[in-house]
């Protein structure tokens, strides 16, 4: 890595909301003007939340799968996001993007929710799946449903990271960053730029939990992930009122410090902007968090053998 700048400045683009009614071109003209926004002032990443081209559409049923295929890019990019792609290379600035992937690899076809990262010139570097899927495979009547278990298939990539526009990049997706586990897989590769998007709904669908808490454990997890792994964090929101339900914003860049240096405050479509100097990920990997002279992995094989909590007698 000597000689190269590590020094990047980068934008958390969070969209308000997507209705189920809107044209997936008319969200991808939203994200070229964030996109624009942001290199005008100068970012040269850009991280769009999950499932970005689309409603939220986990929180619907629909019995027949393939009745869900109608949200899912075959292809990426595609004829759709294409404007996308170029705008991003004519202005050189790299972006990660969401979206659900129906993917052919020669073994059926399976339904992903997936992110990418594309580097400044254009070429995509990576793809994650998700891995932790919250919610049910099956409709609860009379519940608020979310159904990420029955439309998507388990990630199958694990937790790779990249080197690339200066740094090492990992990539994760929403309900991922609660897990400690997502941030240590990819601390141990030595991840200095993790990028998130989510879409968080305001309400707790399965406990009577009080609002401020969504954005308390939404940033509570991220703050900690960064610290504890020496890595900034860029986390984009998809906000505000789809079809009547509510996701939460808080899109934020927090250091590795743990520190959110920068947030947006809206539920609309809106940047986050920090210059992230990735030097100040060296400060936190060499000292309290020098993995080599603090861990004890010879303690740690519960977290590999056991997924349960199993208490003594
Ligand atoms: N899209 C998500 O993964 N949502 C989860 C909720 C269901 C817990 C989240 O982490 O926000």
């Amino acid at each position: 890595m000597s000689g190269e700048k590590r020094r990047l400045r980068v934008a958390a683009a969070q969209l308000g909301p997507v209705q189920i009614k809107d044209e997936r071109a008319s969200v991808v003209r939203r994200m070229v003007a964030l996109l624009e926004g942001a290199a005008r002032s100068g970012c040269e990443l850009v991280v769009f939340p999950e499932l970005a081209l689309t409603t939220f559409f986990p929180r619907y049923y629909y019995e027949n799968l393939a009745d869900v295929d109608v949200f899912f890019e075959r292809a990426m990019p595609n004829e759709t996001t294409l404007p996308l792609f170029d705008r991003a290379k004519e202005l050189g600035v790299g972006f990660y993007l969401g979206y659900a992937e129906l993917a052919d690899e020669g073994n059926g076809v399976k339904r992903y929710n997936t992110s990418i990262l594309v580097d400044r010139s254009g070429h995509i570097v990576g793809k994650y799946r998700k891995i932790h899927l919250p919610g049910f495979a099956e409709y609860r009547p009379g519940k608020l449903n979310q159904l990420e278990k029955r439309y998507f298939e388990v990630g199958n990539l694990g937790f790779p990271v990249w080197r690339t526009m200066g740094g090492v990049a990992g990539m994760c997706i929403c309900n991922d960053r609660r897990w400690p586990e997502t941030y240590r897989v990819m601390g141990l590769q030595g991840v200095e730029l993790l990028l998130i998007g989510y879409n968080t709904a305001s309400v707790n669908h399965a406990a009577d939990e009080p609002a401020h808490l969504r954005m308390f454990h939404n940033h509570l997890t991220m703050q900690a992930g960064a610290y504890q792994n020496g890595t900034w964090v860029v986390a984009s929101a998809k906000a505000g009122k789809e079809d009547g339900h509510g996701l939460i914003g808080g899109s934020c860049i927090i250091a590795p410090t743990g520190e959110i240096v920068a947030r947006t405050y809206t539920e609309e479509d809106d940047l986050a902007i920090a210059d992230c100097d990735l030097a100040l990920c060296d400060y936190i990997k060499s000292t309290v968090f020098d993995f080599v002279r603090h861990r004890r992995i010879e303690h740690y094989r519960l977290i590999t053998e056991r997924t349960a909590a199993i208490a003594p007698d």
